[in-house]
């Protein structure tokens, strides 16, 4: 076994590699980019060498960095985990040529699968069974028309050499054809340099059935059971599962025997993926291979017992597998869901910011959680938002769903915007627990899916007023920061007292009466009053309204210029309060005064303020925009601009000195 291995990647999957490498005692170098210095993946590594800056191509591409880095701190083998450099022929070529072992296939496997069209010439020599089609090398327009009259309709148009869909066109009828044949030789030219096309039998709803399958170097190979990815978003997998709903045993051998088939046909060896189109009528096709480890590999670790890292790691140091095939049993059902910093209700924009709150499900036997970031971390703009794959198993698909919505709820993420709420309406919607599942699930559930946001706003605003007020009660310590005289204002003394909270969300600002009695509080919200008494224990929250004991979680970010946040989670739904703290409209004396910072990572949009000029309070000095959103830096007081550091088009960080102020004399 290697004793030293190089993970040439990062986030989660280079943490699971190390990981599985560690329990095996192998010491772990890691690689990082500028904007990872402080990754967990950095800092769960024995060693970890300095890439370059953040974007992909200077810093996680760089394979001759990469490979010098192995050879001079002595690591026998790399890891490439998925994406960056996993399915690159000739980074595995280099690794070959310099004496490291490139834990995946031989190159001429990555080679073989590169191609669709070549794949399938090779995949319809062994046998496996193909979609009706053409896959010929004559791309003349005339026999592709042939061809695509001998198909049949409807059908698709496939780049050879596409990928997440694009190049991709469903021809409905012969006279759509031309017009689709240019348009997706357009665009898979521009994506992949190569607009060779196939056509096929187009499947109007298929289910997307991979089977994972695992090869020795000495001609043993098995599968490993199938993955159901039916559900997905623009090419994008949004929950997996394993094993498929209602496949057969009979079925499950068909396809593993097909895998295994094809990747006896391409000489393989390490993990691999065969992904297989599966119809309504229970036939199924080849579609294409995957040369690495997936994302999805957990839910097959959870329902075989294996581990998948630890196979790929005795493979390519030249073990035998460690199990044969009849010795692979299959145990329950498991689910992966893809927790992303994304917004749903925004066509799924991803999101950058900082994970101010992370509070994750306890792993145990049931739950896992695979991730790359701890509180506090950056999700930035240079890679995948991707934030934790989180999995559950148990006996049955129902048992695994209700895990699923436990664990769901248990995830809390305050700072970004997260898809965590639209994992929970696909976990419980009737039609996933029903496993009526195909490839167009998110578009034809797509009313159900994304129903008007709940109505619990009222409560959540009466909630975030009494974490304010608990907190505020609590004994103050030196390091306490929500000092009481920020509300010494509000109360009169020989009265009852009262105290304003302004709580804002979205565009919605509340004005809270609270009256403060014996032994509760008084609150008047939607012109009701509402007798409350609460307690505070660290971030959970236990509150009686009215007639109703509840318990949530509530976490606050202190951000001077904005205003604090309360993120008041209520089961799987956060709701965030900005709370006007008095310290924000102050310009605070001490080593901050006069800073005006950027509030979140963004763009500057314009500068209003001259350096030398005289403004006044309220005065725009800078706008910025952060995720579509302008947000205007305003004069504090009456005063002077020293200096201006930004100009319009320039990127600024979370926390960026953004103009130097000096506020007028009193
Ligand atoms: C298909 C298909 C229907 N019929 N091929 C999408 C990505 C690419 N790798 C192959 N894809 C498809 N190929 C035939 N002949 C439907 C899809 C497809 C799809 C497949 C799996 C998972 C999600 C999908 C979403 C849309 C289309």
């Amino acid at each position: 076994m290697f004793r030293k291995i190089l993970i040439a990647n990062r986030g989660e999957i280079a943490c699971r590699v190390i990981d599985t490498a560690h329990k095996l005692g192998i010491r772990c170098v890691a690689v990082y980019s500028e904007a990872d210095a402080n990754a967990r993946h950095v800092r769960m590594a024995d060693e970890a060498y300095l890439l370059g800056p953040a974007p992909s191509k200077d810093s996680y591409l760089r394979s001759d960095k990469i490979i010098a880095i192995a050879k001079q701190s002595g690591a026998e083998a790399i890891h490439p985990g998925y994406g960056f450099l996993s399915e690159n022929e000739s980074f595995a070529k280099a690794c070959e040529e310099a004496g490291v072992v490139f834990i995946g296939p031989p190159v001429g496997a990555i080679t073989a699968m590169g191609s669709k069209s070549a794949a399938k010439e090779i995949m319809a020599k062994a046998g496996v069974p193909l979609v009706p089609g053409y896959h010929g090398d004559d791309q003349s327009d005339d026999l592709l028309k042939a061809e695509s009259a001998r198909i049949g309709y409807p059908q698709l148009l496939k780049a050879a050499y596409g990928g997440g869909g694009k190049g991709m066109r469903v021809v409905w009828k012969q006279q759509e054809f031309t017009d689709a044949l240019a348009s997706a030789r357009r665009e898979a030219k521009a994506g992949f340099g190569n607009d060779k096309m196939l056509i096929e039998r187009y499947l109007t709803k298929p289910r997307h059935i991979e089977i994972q399958v695992f090869a020795d170097s000495h001609g043993n190979a098995v599968y490993l059971a199938e993955r159901d990815c039916s559900i997905q978003r623009r090419h994008q997998k949004v929950i997996e599962e394993a094993p498929a709903p209602n496949f057969s045993s009979a079925q499950r051998q068909a396809m593993g025997e097909a895998a295994v088939k094809a990747a006896k046909a391409i000489d393989y060896r390490g993990a691999g993926t065969v992904e297989f189109l599966f119809d309504e009528d229970g036939s199924f096709y080849f579609m294409e291979m995957n040369t690495r480890l997936q994302v999805e590999h957990p839910v097959t670790e959870m329902i075989t017992g294996q581990d998948l890292v630890k196979w790929q790691l005795l493979v390519a140091a030249g073990e035998t597998l460690p199990l044969a095939q009849d010795d692979i049993q299959l145990d329950g059902h498991a689910i992966e869901v893809r927790v992303y910093a994304e917004d749903p209700d925004n066509d799924f924009l991803p999101q950058t910011g900082k994970l101010t709150y992370l509070r994750q499900p306890e792993a145990n036997r049931h739950v896992r959680v695979d991730t790359g970031v701890v509180e506090n971390d950056e999700v930035s703009p240079f890679y995948d938002p991707m934030i934790a794959k989180l999995i559950v198993w148990d006996e049955s698909r129902d048992r695994a769903i209700a895990r699923m919505l436990r664990a769901l709820d248990d995830y809390r993420i305050a700072g970004v915007t997260t898809n965590l709420s639209f994992l929970t309406s696909l976990t419980e919607h009737p039609a996933f627990k029903a496993a009526e599942l195909d490839t167009n699930f998110i578009n034809k559930h797509q009313q159900s899916l994304f129903a008007p946001a709940n109505k619990e706003n009222n409560q959540a605003l009466v909630l975030a007023a009494l974490y304010i007020l608990q907190q505020q009660k609590a004994p103050q310590t030196s390091c306490n920061s929500f000092s009481p005289w920020q509300f010494s204002h509000g109360w009169r003394m020989n009265e009852t007292p009262t105290v304003d909270i302004a709580l804002q969300h979205g565009e919605h600002k509340t004005l809270l009466k609270v009256q403060q009695l014996q032994q509760h509080y008084v609150i008047d919200v939607a012109g009701q009053q509402l007798c409350c008494t609460a307690e505070l224990n660290g971030d959970e929250l236990s509150a009686v309204l009215g007639d109703h004991r509840t318990k949530v979680r509530v976490s606050r970010y202190a951000d001077t210029f904005n205003g604090d946040t309360i993120s008041v989670f209520i089961k799987h739904q956060r709701y965030d309060f900005i709370y006007q703290t008095e310290v924000a409209t102050e310009v605070e004396s001490g080593d901050h005064a006069g800073s005006l910072t950027a509030p979140m990572n963004g763009t500057i949009v314009a500068v209003m303020a001259k350096a030398g000029s005289t403004v006044n309070a309220g005065d725009t000095l800078v706008i910025m925009e952060a995720m579509k959103m302008e947000y205007s830096i305003k004069a504090p007081k009456n005063g002077v601009v020293n200096e201006v550091f930004y100009a319009a088009g320039d990127l600024v960080k979370d926390g960026a000195e953004l103009v130097d102020f000096s506020p007028e004399e009193a």
